[in-house]
């Protein structure tokens, strides 16, 4: 229901408002060049419209936020994976979901993680999953990078782009971003933030991902925030090696 109300609203003011979208999502975001991150997969209903983000782990599986997915319906729910621009239909692979987990643990925004089962193989180049011993990928002040097609500007879906965007973040520690996110679940939760950078409304369920020997690697899941870019503020995300998160990756998807 919720993602249809904002569906609904977002569809009406791109109508409204289509020469006011900027190019590259993301708040303050860099337009991706096409290819860059080749394990962003998009989250659409029937019509089309991208509603949250996701991330390809093997041919099979994405890996997305539970509250993208809160009735665990795959009726109408598609899959845009090896794709940049997401208007440009001759590239990449619309695929069917053909079923959601979503993590049994995920409560009051803690563990926001499900998993979407393909109903064909996507041919896109998978992301790695960081594991236990990566803690080091999300020390305080560590690069990270998060990608989207997300808001452009904190506006409730006004102003989201079809032009995939990054920004590149640091990590915050966990005490510093429960100073202003209360309720901050910090055994689940990673943070970051970056100057007037930051995902938004429609980059939830998308990587938050660090760079090991050459390699992505996923650190964390677009999860939440207040507003976006707010100083002071730090976007909030699923911590992908929480051993409870990481281990239901792997019990469901064998990932
Ligand atoms: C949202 O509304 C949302 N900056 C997602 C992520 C963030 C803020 C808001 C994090 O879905």
């Amino acid at each position: 229901m919720y993602r249809k109300a904002i569906a609904v609203l977002a569809t009406a003011s791109a109508l409204a408002l289509a020469p006011l979208t900027g190019a590259g999502a993301v708040v303050n975001g860099t337009t991706a060049a096409a290819g860059q991150f080749p394990f962003m997969a998009s989250l659409q209903d029937g019509s089309g419209f991208s509603f949250c983000g996701g991330s390809v782990i093997s041919s099979g599986w994405v890996l997305t936020a539970a509250h993208c997915v809160p009735d665990a319906d795959a009726t109408d729910l598609y899959v845009v994976t090896g794709r940049t621009d997401l208007a440009d239909a001759s590239t990449g692979q619309r695929i069917k979901v053909s079923k959601v987990f979503v993590n049994p643990a995920y409560a009051n925004s803690a563990h926001d993680s499900a998993l979407l089962e393909l109903a064909a193989p996507t041919t896109a180049t998978p992301i790695a999953l960081a594991g236990a011993a990566d803690d080091d990928l999300e020390a305080t002040g560590a690069p990270v990078t998060v990608a989207g097609w997300g808001d452009t500007l904190p506006t409730m879906g006004l102003f989201s782009s079809n032009q995939l965007a990054y920004a590149d973040l640091k990590v915050v520690s966990d005490g510093e971003c429960g100073q202003t996110n209360l309720g901050f679940d910090a055994p689940t939760g990673v943070c970051a933030a970056a100057l007037l950078k930051d995902s938004c409304q429609g980059d939830s369920g998308g990587p938050l991902f660090a760079t090991k020997a050459g390699r992505p690697v996923q650190v964390g899941i677009v999860s939440y925030g207040q507003s976006c870019a707010l100083p002071k503020f730090p976007g909030v995300y699923s911590e992908v090696n929480n051993g409870q998160i990481r281990s239901w990756i792997t019990s469901v998807s064998g990932v």
